[in-house]
Protein backbone atom coordinates (compact mmCIF):
# COMPACT_ATOMS: atom_id res chain seq x y z
CA UNK A 1 0.00 0.00 0.00
CA UNK A 2 1.07 3.59 -1.06
CA UNK A 3 2.80 5.78 2.19
CA UNK A 4 1.37 8.80 1.73
CA UNK A 5 2.29 9.95 5.45
CA UNK A 6 6.04 9.44 3.74
CA UNK A 7 4.89 11.54 0.58
CA UNK A 8 3.87 14.24 3.65
CA UNK A 9 6.83 13.92 5.96
CA UNK A 10 9.01 14.44 2.35
CA UNK A 11 6.77 17.77 1.28
CA UNK A 12 7.45 19.54 5.33
CA UNK A 13 11.08 18.31 4.43
CA UNK A 14 11.65 20.19 1.29
CA UNK A 15 12.63 16.95 -0.25
CA UNK A 16 11.34 17.47 -4.36
CA UNK A 17 12.92 14.70 -5.50
CA UNK A 18 11.22 12.34 -2.97
CA UNK A 19 8.46 13.67 -3.45
CA UNK A 20 8.34 13.01 -6.96
CA UNK A 21 9.18 9.24 -6.53
CA UNK A 22 6.66 8.90 -4.23
CA UNK A 23 3.97 10.05 -5.84
CA UNK A 24 4.78 8.24 -9.08
CA UNK A 25 4.94 4.78 -7.49
CA UNK A 26 1.63 5.87 -5.37
CA UNK A 27 0.12 6.07 -8.22
CA UNK A 28 1.79 3.13 -9.85
CA UNK A 29 0.26 1.21 -7.22
CA UNK A 30 -3.60 2.21 -7.86
CA UNK A 31 -3.67 5.02 -5.07
CA UNK A 32 -6.63 7.62 -6.96
CA UNK A 33 -4.49 10.83 -7.34
CA UNK A 34 -6.69 12.54 -5.22
CA UNK A 35 -5.88 10.36 -2.33
CA UNK A 36 -2.70 11.67 -2.72
CA UNK A 37 -3.29 15.04 -2.89
CA UNK A 38 -5.24 15.23 -0.11
CA UNK A 39 -3.62 12.91 2.14
CA UNK A 40 -0.13 13.41 0.99
CA UNK A 41 0.85 16.92 -0.39
CA UNK A 42 -2.31 18.67 1.40
CA UNK A 43 -1.68 16.86 4.43
CA UNK A 44 2.14 17.73 4.20
CA UNK A 45 1.56 21.49 3.35
CA UNK A 46 -1.28 22.05 6.64
CA UNK A 47 1.81 20.81 8.70
CA UNK A 48 4.14 23.60 6.66
CA UNK A 49 1.43 25.85 7.56
CA UNK A 50 0.97 25.34 11.32
CA UNK A 51 4.48 25.13 11.69
CA UNK A 52 4.86 28.71 9.83
CA UNK A 53 2.25 30.41 12.09
CA UNK A 54 4.44 28.85 15.28
CA UNK A 55 7.51 30.45 13.50
CA UNK A 56 9.23 27.20 13.81
CA UNK A 57 9.82 27.72 10.31
CA UNK A 58 10.21 30.83 7.92
CA UNK A 59 9.66 31.67 4.46
CA UNK A 60 12.37 30.51 3.06
CA UNK A 61 11.25 26.50 4.23
CA UNK A 62 7.84 27.33 3.07
CA UNK A 63 9.34 28.25 -0.65
CA UNK A 64 11.01 24.90 -0.62
CA UNK A 65 8.14 23.00 0.92
CA UNK A 66 5.99 24.65 -1.88
CA UNK A 67 8.63 24.16 -4.92
CA UNK A 68 8.40 19.93 -3.75
CA UNK A 69 4.59 20.56 -4.04
CA UNK A 70 3.94 21.47 -7.31
CA UNK A 71 6.05 19.10 -8.51
CA UNK A 72 3.79 16.09 -6.83
CA UNK A 73 1.26 18.16 -8.28
CA UNK A 74 2.99 18.28 -11.67
CA UNK A 75 2.71 14.24 -11.03
CA UNK A 76 -0.94 14.13 -10.57
CA UNK A 77 -1.89 16.94 -13.17
CA UNK A 78 -2.45 14.32 -15.73
CA UNK A 79 -4.57 12.20 -14.10
CA UNK A 80 -6.97 15.26 -12.17
CA UNK A 81 -7.18 16.71 -15.75
CA UNK A 82 -8.18 13.34 -17.14
CA UNK A 83 -11.79 13.60 -17.46
CA UNK A 84 -12.31 17.07 -19.52
CA UNK A 85 -13.96 17.14 -22.46
CA UNK A 86 -13.55 21.08 -23.80
CA UNK A 87 -14.85 23.11 -23.35
CA UNK A 88 -18.27 22.44 -21.18
CA UNK A 89 -17.45 26.70 -20.34
CA UNK A 90 -14.89 29.31 -19.71
CA UNK A 91 -13.79 30.48 -16.53
CA UNK A 92 -11.04 33.07 -15.70
CA UNK A 93 -9.22 31.89 -13.02
CA UNK A 94 -7.08 34.40 -10.53
CA UNK A 95 -5.44 35.10 -7.03
CA UNK A 96 -6.60 38.68 -6.35
CA UNK A 97 -4.05 41.43 -6.01
CA UNK A 98 -1.17 41.83 -3.42
CA UNK A 99 -1.40 37.45 -3.15
CA UNK A 100 1.13 35.35 -4.62
CA UNK A 101 -0.10 32.50 -3.09
CA UNK A 102 -0.82 30.01 -6.12
CA UNK A 103 -0.66 26.90 -4.97
CA UNK A 104 -4.58 26.21 -3.79
CA UNK A 105 -5.30 28.10 -7.23
CA UNK A 106 -3.33 25.50 -9.11
CA UNK A 107 -5.12 23.01 -8.32
CA UNK A 108 -8.61 24.53 -8.70
CA UNK A 109 -7.43 25.27 -12.24
CA UNK A 110 -6.41 21.58 -12.54
CA UNK A 111 -9.94 20.25 -11.31
CA UNK A 112 -11.51 22.93 -13.72
CA UNK A 113 -10.01 21.29 -16.68
CA UNK A 114 -10.68 17.71 -15.18
CA UNK A 115 -14.49 18.78 -15.12
CA UNK A 116 -14.46 19.67 -18.79
CA UNK A 117 -14.04 23.66 -18.19
CA UNK A 118 -11.37 25.87 -20.50
CA UNK A 119 -9.12 27.78 -17.63
CA UNK A 120 -7.76 31.26 -18.95
CA UNK A 121 -5.16 31.47 -15.83
CA UNK A 122 -4.30 35.22 -15.33
CA UNK A 123 -1.89 33.79 -12.24
CA UNK A 124 -1.05 35.87 -8.76
CA UNK A 125 -1.46 39.68 -7.82
CA UNK A 126 -4.17 39.94 -10.50
CA UNK A 127 -5.86 43.51 -10.71
CA UNK A 128 -10.17 43.92 -11.21
CA UNK A 129 -9.26 45.27 -14.68
CA UNK A 130 -6.93 42.81 -15.64
CA UNK A 131 -9.82 39.88 -14.79
CA UNK A 132 -12.15 41.91 -16.92
CA UNK A 133 -10.09 42.23 -19.64
CA UNK A 134 -9.51 38.58 -19.52
CA UNK A 135 -13.38 37.80 -19.13
CA UNK A 136 -14.31 40.35 -22.33
CA UNK A 137 -11.81 38.81 -24.51
CA UNK A 138 -12.54 35.18 -23.86
CA UNK A 139 -16.29 35.23 -23.93
CA UNK A 140 -16.15 33.84 -20.24
CA UNK A 141 -18.89 32.43 -18.15
CA UNK A 142 -17.08 32.53 -14.52
CA UNK A 143 -14.88 34.87 -13.37
CA UNK A 144 -13.39 32.56 -10.17
CA UNK A 145 -11.00 34.46 -7.77
CA UNK A 146 -8.37 33.13 -4.66
CA UNK A 147 -7.30 34.88 -1.94
CA UNK A 148 -5.07 33.45 0.77
CA UNK A 149 -4.54 36.38 2.81
CA UNK A 150 -7.14 38.50 5.05
CA UNK A 151 -5.59 41.41 4.13
CA UNK A 152 -6.30 40.28 -0.09
CA UNK A 153 -10.19 39.57 0.66
CA UNK A 154 -11.02 42.39 0.06
CA UNK A 155 -9.95 43.21 -3.12
CA UNK A 156 -12.53 40.22 -4.32
CA UNK A 157 -15.30 42.92 -4.01
CA UNK A 158 -13.20 45.38 -5.95
CA UNK A 159 -13.98 42.63 -9.05
CA UNK A 160 -17.25 41.63 -8.26
CA UNK A 161 -17.82 45.64 -8.56
CA UNK A 162 -15.49 46.16 -11.76
CA UNK A 163 -17.47 42.76 -13.71
CA UNK A 164 -20.91 44.38 -12.76
CA UNK A 165 -19.73 48.00 -13.88
CA UNK A 166 -18.43 46.38 -17.43
CA UNK A 167 -21.73 44.97 -17.69
CA UNK A 168 -20.80 41.19 -18.24
CA UNK A 169 -23.39 38.29 -17.76
CA UNK A 170 -20.67 36.06 -16.00
CA UNK A 171 -21.35 34.46 -12.68
CA UNK A 172 -18.31 35.42 -9.70
CA UNK A 173 -17.04 32.93 -7.29
CA UNK A 174 -14.39 32.76 -4.58
CA UNK A 175 -12.34 30.65 -2.78
CA UNK A 176 -8.67 29.91 -0.68
CA UNK A 177 -8.26 29.34 3.16
CA UNK A 178 -9.71 32.41 4.84
CA UNK A 179 -12.76 32.73 2.45
CA UNK A 180 -15.90 31.94 3.97
CA UNK A 181 -19.55 31.24 2.41
CA UNK A 182 -20.65 34.28 4.78
CA UNK A 183 -17.97 36.48 3.09
CA UNK A 184 -19.23 35.49 -0.25
CA UNK A 185 -22.68 36.29 1.03
CA UNK A 186 -21.91 39.40 2.23
CA UNK A 187 -19.58 40.53 -1.32
CA UNK A 188 -22.61 39.15 -3.17
CA UNK A 189 -20.38 36.37 -5.31
CA UNK A 190 -22.20 34.09 -7.04
CA UNK A 191 -20.73 31.16 -5.47
CA UNK A 192 -17.99 29.32 -2.78
CA UNK A 193 -15.95 26.96 -2.64
CA UNK A 194 -14.35 25.73 0.21
CA UNK A 195 -11.50 23.22 -1.53
CA UNK A 196 -10.30 22.52 -5.28
CA UNK A 197 -13.03 19.30 -5.60
CA UNK A 198 -15.81 21.05 -4.74
CA UNK A 199 -14.94 24.70 -6.41
CA UNK A 200 -15.55 22.24 -10.08
CA UNK A 201 -18.71 21.46 -8.92
CA UNK A 202 -19.75 24.93 -8.19
CA UNK A 203 -18.78 26.04 -11.09
CA UNK A 204 -20.62 23.45 -13.29
CA UNK A 205 -24.17 24.35 -11.28
CA UNK A 206 -23.07 28.14 -11.53
CA UNK A 207 -22.84 27.46 -15.24
CA UNK A 208 -25.89 25.89 -15.11
CA UNK A 209 -27.71 29.38 -13.99
CA UNK A 210 -25.88 31.09 -16.34
CO1 LIG B 1 1.85 32.46 3.03
N1 LIG B 1 0.52 32.78 4.41
N2 LIG B 1 2.49 34.29 3.22
N3 LIG B 1 3.23 31.93 1.78
N4 LIG B 1 1.31 30.68 3.27
C1 LIG B 1 -0.44 31.71 4.68
C2 LIG B 1 -1.68 31.85 3.81
C3 LIG B 1 -0.73 31.90 6.24
C4 LIG B 1 -2.11 31.38 6.69
C5 LIG B 1 0.43 31.26 7.04
C6 LIG B 1 0.24 31.34 8.54
O1 LIG B 1 0.46 32.36 9.12
N5 LIG B 1 -0.19 30.22 9.11
C7 LIG B 1 -0.58 33.45 6.37
C8 LIG B 1 -1.85 34.27 6.14
C9 LIG B 1 -2.43 34.85 7.41
C10 LIG B 1 -3.69 35.58 7.12
O2 LIG B 1 -3.79 36.46 6.31
N6 LIG B 1 -4.71 35.18 7.84
C11 LIG B 1 0.48 33.73 5.32
C12 LIG B 1 1.30 34.89 5.31
C13 LIG B 1 1.16 35.82 6.51
C14 LIG B 1 2.21 35.16 4.26
C15 LIG B 1 3.13 36.38 4.11
C16 LIG B 1 2.50 37.73 4.47
C17 LIG B 1 4.38 36.06 4.96
C18 LIG B 1 5.42 37.16 5.00
O3 LIG B 1 6.00 37.51 4.02
N7 LIG B 1 5.60 37.66 6.20
C19 LIG B 1 3.52 36.33 2.62
C20 LIG B 1 2.53 37.08 1.73
C21 LIG B 1 3.01 37.16 0.30
C22 LIG B 1 1.89 37.67 -0.61
O4 LIG B 1 1.06 36.90 -1.05
N8 LIG B 1 1.88 38.96 -0.88
C23 LIG B 1 3.41 34.84 2.37
C24 LIG B 1 4.20 34.16 1.46
C25 LIG B 1 4.14 32.80 1.23
C26 LIG B 1 5.11 32.07 0.32
C27 LIG B 1 5.51 32.87 -0.93
C28 LIG B 1 6.36 31.75 1.13
C29 LIG B 1 4.32 30.74 0.04
C30 LIG B 1 3.47 30.78 -1.24
C31 LIG B 1 4.08 29.99 -2.37
C32 LIG B 1 3.11 29.85 -3.51
O5 LIG B 1 1.90 29.84 -3.37
N9 LIG B 1 3.69 29.72 -4.68
C33 LIG B 1 3.36 30.69 1.23
C34 LIG B 1 2.66 29.51 1.64
C35 LIG B 1 3.02 28.24 0.91
C36 LIG B 1 1.72 29.54 2.69
C37 LIG B 1 1.00 28.35 3.37
C38 LIG B 1 2.02 27.71 4.30
C39 LIG B 1 0.41 27.28 2.48
C40 LIG B 1 -0.57 27.80 1.41
C41 LIG B 1 -0.86 26.67 0.47
O6 LIG B 1 -0.32 26.61 -0.62
N10 LIG B 1 -1.69 25.68 0.93
C42 LIG B 1 -0.19 29.09 4.13
C43 LIG B 1 -0.63 28.39 5.41
C44 LIG B 1 -1.82 27.47 5.14
O7 LIG B 1 -2.68 27.75 4.33
N11 LIG B 1 -1.86 26.39 5.86
C45 LIG B 1 0.27 30.49 4.15
C46 LIG B 1 -1.99 24.49 0.17
C47 LIG B 1 -3.14 24.81 -0.81
C48 LIG B 1 -3.51 23.51 -1.55
O8 LIG B 1 -4.26 25.23 -0.05
O9 LIG B 1 -4.20 27.58 -1.02
O10 LIG B 1 -5.77 26.99 0.90
P1 LIG B 1 -5.07 26.61 -0.33
O11 LIG B 1 -6.15 26.16 -1.42
C49 LIG B 1 -7.18 25.25 -1.13
C50 LIG B 1 -8.48 25.92 -0.67
O12 LIG B 1 -8.29 27.12 0.01
C51 LIG B 1 -9.26 26.02 -1.93
O13 LIG B 1 -8.86 24.92 -2.71
C52 LIG B 1 -7.49 24.60 -2.44
C53 LIG B 1 -7.31 23.09 -2.44
O14 LIG B 1 -8.34 22.36 -1.95
N12 LIG B 1 -9.16 27.20 -2.79
C54 LIG B 1 -10.23 27.57 -3.56
C55 LIG B 1 -8.16 28.04 -3.06
N13 LIG B 1 -8.52 28.93 -3.97
C56 LIG B 1 -9.79 28.67 -4.31
C57 LIG B 1 -10.67 29.27 -5.21
C58 LIG B 1 -11.97 28.75 -5.35
C59 LIG B 1 -12.39 27.67 -4.58
C60 LIG B 1 -11.53 27.05 -3.69
O15 LIG B 1 -12.89 29.25 -6.20
C61 LIG B 1 -12.50 30.18 -7.14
Amino acid sequence: MADLQAIADALVQGDRDTVVDLAHKALDEGTPPGEILDKGLIAGMSVVGERFKNNEIYVPEVLIAARAMRAGMEVLEPQLKESGVESRGVAVLGTVKGDLHDIGKNLVAMMFQGGGLKVVDCGVDVAAEQFVQAATENNAQIVAMSALLTTTMPHMLDVIKAVKEAGLKVKTMIGGAPVTQAFADEIGADGYAPDAASAVDKALELLDKA
